[in-house]
This record gives structure tokens, sequence and C-alpha cells, in this order.
């Protein structure tokens, strides 16, 4: 019987500076050829040493990566990549893979602008066989692209029909339906593929659910490790000389004694063979269920038992709360291989030393901690109040009510459409769901949204945290589409705070609600620094704000010239009220955009109004049609995808109204973000390539104000147009 990954100690050090004598050679797969078992266990070690000091050093997914170093060698070791195919669930735990298959020296650039993917990316490799970042699809892409072989067989071009496939999974994972799913097709078909389940019992937070339970059982119980392979002797046959036994029992008693020893008979009963359970740390163990498993004409399932964080001891001996904290490292959070020691906050510091103490300004809240506070107290205040999470406890911020009010949190594990389906549940009876959700996994849960809450018109709360660009997650992560996935059904009420203060009064407004389904998006990161209030306001639904007016005395002092053509005291709409010209309408994260530009503006003479609209539906259609009547050129600015946006909103209200679209009427400019998938990078750097900056609004607003003048329309400066329409010009 194997050992249990945790009592191993062998293997090269991890710690400090080491030598990467065989790491060094490895430029492809091609090189684990050749290499003895001990060697390929060597090979392992260096491979996480190599993320171990890269990854402590610039940030990255950690944890995961950390736990499949033996399984990455292995898989590689026995196939023959990119021929034969192995697929990451998610991705975040491939990078073993990336350094394996010729991206050794380019981890340091992971998740950085221009550097590595995140995730598995097509693009990138011709290893990465399918994009990834959302969990849960390997095993569908693996049976589509075994049948796809076999389909093909015998065409030119076409892949061998022999060639292997493998999808590894995690435990978290393997929660999605979609991959329940992918299970039972590929039982019925008998596709011959390999899926080797990643068991090391955490989510990103401790699993959770009944699977989990289950994959507990045998995974922590000794004597289920290799039992079923050493009971079986094999992946297709019955128990060995028990069989006949068996059989003169009856069926039910055989099945139930057989369930007692064979961990796998959920598998088996969908026409899997499964065996199990291996140490993942195990470089030869694994390379011997794997080379049993992927000569089987069938499919199988080979459960590995893995350490999350394995080999950096915080994680590995900090248990489930060490695990979770190092899913992810910060960067520069590890030197020579131990956790880097903060300084001292400089308050300390300063009194250590007995000097006065020079503090730095807090920074400003997280919106996700801001609206995990505020749903607690939402949730004190009403009783029928309760949060679910898919498996984002801390990223929600839905952590801080499990703690303080356990019986009135959820996770459902990474199962957002069950999310959904049971906040619908709950809703129909009275409860008041908050399904705090990032805007890109709602994605996954749209038919729920579509038929099960908003036809329903049930009082289901949708909290969109990671609304807008993400960053470092790059594309699958980005929360670019919530506004027109949401803005097209009927029944629904979106809405975006500018601020954390307004995220407060919002969920507090989607919670007094009561006709339907309400949705709010909010962005990841610091908030403004707005004041939190005391007490949660309601504000009135579908109304937006006018948060500054453009002075006509900006305009006035102004003089001719002063804000070159098209200045604010030279404008030819003679009906409008003089200096307003341009009308900025934010919506969420577009406000504080649009804010800083408007200041901008007014140091070029351009006089601005700023309006929030608060709401995307239902629109504000009398302050839009204010708005139009009272200026020349209204600019809306959300961060989401201008393709059925915020902008658009703006614009059918208004054409509908018959205000846009008509000779001489109101010209609209929509800010937002490209119709493309946006890359990975630090917001900043992404928001300055795709043109969403306030200096970008001003360049463009100032030469669209100047082509009115001049009769032209201009593109508005050098750099790409962030995704513009100008309508009625
Ligand atoms: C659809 C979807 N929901 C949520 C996530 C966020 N997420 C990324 S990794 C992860 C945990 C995965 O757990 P598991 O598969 O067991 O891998 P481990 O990190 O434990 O190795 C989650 C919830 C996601 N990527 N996709």
């Amino acid at each position: 019987m194997s050992r249990k990954p945790t009592d191993r100690r062998d293997g090269a050090s991890v710690d400090g500076a080491r030598a990467r004598s065989l790491l060094e050679k490895i430029d492809g797969p091609q090189d684990l050829r050749g290499l003895s078992e001990q060697e390929l266990a060597q090979l392992a070690q260096e491979v996480r040493a190599h993320i171990i000091d890269t990854v402590g050093e610039i940030g990255g997914h950690f944890g995961a990566n950390l736990g499949t170093c033996e399984l990455a060698v292995a898989l590689h070791s026995l196939l023959e990549s990119p021929r034969d195919k192995i697929l990451w669930d998610v991705g975040h735990q491939a990078y073993p893979h990336k350094i394996l298959t010729g991206r050794r020296d380019r981890l340091a650039t992971i998740r950085q602008y221009g550097g590595l993917a995140p995730f598995c990316s097509r693009a990138e490799s011709p290893h990465d066989i399918m994009g990834a970042g959302h969990a849960s699809t390997s095993i569908g892409y693996a049976v589509g692209i075994k049948e796809g072989m076999r389909l093909r067989a015998g065409e030119t071009g076409a892949q061998a029909a022999d060639a292997k496939v493998v999808a590894v999974i995690g435990d978290g994972a393997m929660t999605g339906g979609v991959a329940f799913e992918a299970i039972g097709q590929a039982g019925g078909l008998g596709t011959p593929i390999v899926v080797v389940l990643n068991d090391n019992g955490m989510s990103i937070a401790p699993n959770v659910g009944a699977l989990s339970r289950y994959f507990n059982r045998v995974r922590l119980n000794p004597k289920l490790w290799r039992a079923r392979a050493d009971i079986e002797g094999g992946l297709t046959r019955l128990p060995i000389g028990i069989g006949a036994a068996f059989e003169r029992l009856g069926p039910h008693l055989k099945e139930s004694i057989k369930a007692f020893w064979a961990p796998g008979l959920w598998w088996e009963e969908l026409d899997w063979a499964y065996m199990g359970v291996i140490d993942g740390h195990d470089v030869r163990a694994l390379r011997e269920a794997l080379r049993e498993a992927l000569a089987a004409q069938r499919p199988v399932v080979v459960h590995i038992a893995t350490v999350k964080g394995k080999g950096f001891a915080p994680a590995e001996q900090g248990g489930l709360e060490g695990m979770e904290q190092w899913h992810a490292a910060k960067p520069n959070s590890i030197t020579n291989g131990v956790p880097t020691k903060t300084p001292a906050a400089p308050a300390r510091a300063a009194k250590r030393n007995g000097a006065r103490a020079k503090l730095a300004p807090a920074p400003a809240p997280q919106y996700t901690q801001v609206f995990g506070e505020a749903l607690l107290r939402e949730c004190r205040r009403d009783e029928r109040v309760v949060g679910i999470t898919a498996a984002m406890n801390s990223g929600t911020g839905l952590s801080i009510l499990q703690k303080a009010m356990p019986e009135r949190y959820f996770d459902v594990g990474i199962a957002e459409q069950q999310a959904i389906l049971f906040a619908a549940g709950l809703a129909l009876q009275g409860v008041k769901p908050v399904a705090a959700i990032y805007s890109t996994f709602l994605q996954r849960a749209y038919d729920q949204v579509v038929h099960d809450v908003c036809l329903q018109r049930l009082n289901v709360v949708f909290a969109m945290d990671r609304a807008g660009l993400v960053g470092d997650d790059g594309p699958t992560h980005h929360g670019a589409f919530d506004i027109a996935y949401l803005r097209c059904l009927p029944n629904i009420v979106l809405m975006a705070p500018r601020d954390e203060a307004m995220l407060v009064n919002m969920l507090h407004t989607a919670l007094l609600y009561d006709d339907g389904p309400i949705a709010l998006r909010y962005p990841r990161g610091e908030g403004t620094g707005a004041p939190l209030p005391l007490t949660p306001r309601a504000i009135t639904i579908g109304t937006g704000e006018i948060l500054r007016e453009a002075s006509p005395a900006v305009a006035a002092s102004a003089g001719p010239g002063a804000a070159g053509p098209g200045a604010a005291g030279e404008h030819a709409a003679g009906e409008h009220a003089a200096g307003r010209r341009v009308a900025l309408i934010g919506y969420g994260s577009g406000v504080g955009k649009a804010l800083a530009a408007a200041e901008q503006l007014a140091g070029l003479g351009i006089a601005v109004t700023v309006a929030d609209a608060r709401f995307a539906k239902p629109i504000d259609a009398g302050l839009m049609a204010q708005l139009a009547a009272e200026h020349d050129l209204l600019v809306t600015v959300e961060e989401g995808v201008l393709a059925g946006g915020f902008g658009s909103a703006v614009w059918e209200t208004l054409n509908d109204a018959g205000v846009a679209g008509a000779a001489g009427a109101v010209r609209i400019m929509r800010i937002g973000l490209p119709d493309e998938y946006v890359t990975h990078g630090k917001p900043a750097l992404l928001h300055e390539q795709i043109g969403f900056t306030s200096e970008r609004i001003v360049e463009r607003v100032a030469a669209a104000v100047g082509a009115r003048r001049s009769g032209r329309i201009t593109g508005g400066g050098q750099s790409r147009p962030a995704g513009s329409a100008i309508v009625g010009a």
C-alpha cells in the first residue's frame, strides 16, 4: 500500500538557493524521456523549488501548483504532448506543466502584462490544449477531443486515433455540474479517456458538500489506498475469489459489500473504471497507475491524493487555514523558501524607536470588505436575508457572514447554477437571498438567471464583485459582460455604485426592493475613500443624480482659444445654456473616471456636467432627456463592453424618445470596454492599453467638441479608440 503523501519526506531540499541540475536541461517534455524514476522524483522537487522561489517573489497561484509537481512530471514522462492531450481544469495548477513545456524561464512573467497567461492558453503553447480559467470544463473537453479523434481517424492531417487524452480536475472543480454531464456522456459512449481526480480536500477554501465528504471518506481511510486495485486486481474484473460467493448472496448484498470495499463504486455505476487512492506525490506510484489507466480502452478515473502547498511548510502544516491562505501568494511574500518577514508597521516601529509615528493615511477599504460587512448588517436587520457563495467565500467577502452568522451563510461549491436555483427556491419561500457571485462566474448560471429568476420575477439579489477589468487573472476573469447580458432581461433592476458608500446604500435598497430580481455590480479593489454611511439609506429605483453642473463661469472665463477650438464659450448650440456643452454620464466605476475627466476638461475651459446614472435598468429617462436637452454631447462611461451596455441603454432611451438620432440632435459618445477580450496585467496598464482613462476621455471629448465646431468628426487622438461610437453627429 502506498504511503499517504504527508508521510513523504524524500526528494531534494526545497529551501534556499537550490541547484536545479535536472530542470535546467528540460526544454520540453521530450527531455523527460530516459530519466530514471528517481530522477523524475528529483525533477518534481526542482519544479517545486522553482515555483516557490518565483511565485513567492512575483505572486500568483501557489498551493495548487505545489500539489501537482509530481503529477505533471509523471504525465509528461509517460505521454507525448501535444500529440497526447493533457487538459488542466481551471489551469491555476498548471504551472508545473508550463515549466516542463518550454516555459521554465518565463515563469517569472506569469500574470504580468505581456507575460505568461495566468491559466492555460491555446495562444501561448501547443501544449495548452484548451483555454481555461473557469472551473469544471476539462472532462467535457476531453470527451469531445477523444470522440473527435475517433470520428476523424484515418483522415489526412487528423490526429492519430490512438492519442491519449487526460483531464486533470480537482475535487473542488468536481463540484461543478458540467463535470458530471461529461462523466455521464463519457460513461455512455465508453470514451477511452483518463480523468485524474486531484483530491486535496480543498477548493480555494475547504471543499464543501456531500461529494467532498465522500472524497474525504475515501481519501482519509488508509485502508482504501489502492484497496480497489488490490481487491479487483485490475480495472475491469469483479472482485477476485469472492465474485462467485457474492453472486450467491444476491445482488443487493453483493453491492453493499462491494460499496464498503470499493470507494469508486459511484464511478463504476456510471461505467467508469476507478483506480485509487494513489499517492499524488509518489512519482513511481503515479506512473504505475497512469500507465494502467492509459492502456484501458474505456473511461478511467485515477483518484490521487495530494497536499495543497506540498513542500511549503506554512501551507502544508498550517492546516486548512494555511492551505487557504496559500492558495495564492502575494508578491514578495516568500524569501529563500520561507515567508518574508513583513516590516513592522510604521507606528509600532516608531514607538519602538521612541520616535513620533508618522502615519501614512489608511488605504480605502476594499469593495469586497465593505460589501461583506454591509451584508452582515443587513442580515442582522432582517432575519429573512441570507448570503450565498459558489466557493468564493473570502473572494466575495461572505467569509464575514460565515463567521458571524454561519446559519445564514451558504456555500454551494463551484456550482453557480445551483447557487441561483437555490436562491430561487429560497425566494419562493419568502427568504431574501443575496447571491454573491463574481460578474464573470455568473455567466455560467445565465439560464437560471433568465428562466428561473427573471421570468419568475423572484426577489433575488445578485451581488457581482469583480465587475470590470480584474487585472492579473485576465480575460477569463474580467467582469466585462454583465451589463449587456443582464440588461436585455425583463423584470430585472440593474444598478452600480460609484463608491463604497453607495454600495452600502444600494445593497440596502436591493434588500428593501420587493418586486423581482435586482443586481448590483462593483469593481475589484479599493474603494474611493468615501465615508461610509452610519445608517444605510435607500435610493429611489431608476433615478440617477447630477454630481457636477457645468459651470458657465468656466466657459465665460475661458476666452477664445483658451481651450482651442470648441472652447465652451464659443459653442454654436444657441438654444443651450452657455457653457453646457458636454455631459459625462457615468455608471458604477465609470463615474470616477467621468469626474476626473471633468476636472481636467474644466482646466481646458470646457465646461462639463457629470451625472451618475446609478441604474442601467430602469434607466432614468427623465434625467437623460434633460441632459440631452441641455448639452451638445453626451459621453457615457462604463467599465463593461459597449455592445449592449449602459451607453447603448442611454442611446436607446433617447432614440426612442426621439431625442437622439434626429438631425441636429444630441451626439452620444460611448466609452467602455472594446469588442475584444482584454489581456491580463495590472488594471492601470490595461486601462491605458484600451484607452479607458480620464486622460483619453479628455482627449476624445476635446476632439469631438472641436470636430463639431469645424464640422468634422475626428478620431480623438492617437491611442486606440476604446470602443466608441458617435451617434447623430
Ligand atoms: C466557474 C468558476 N467558479 C469559480 C472559480 C474560482 N476558483 C478558481 S480555483 C478554485 C478552486 C478549485 O479547487 P480544486 O479544483 O479542488 O483545485 P485546488 O486549488 O484545490 O487544487 C475556484 C473556486 C472558477 N475558476 N471557475
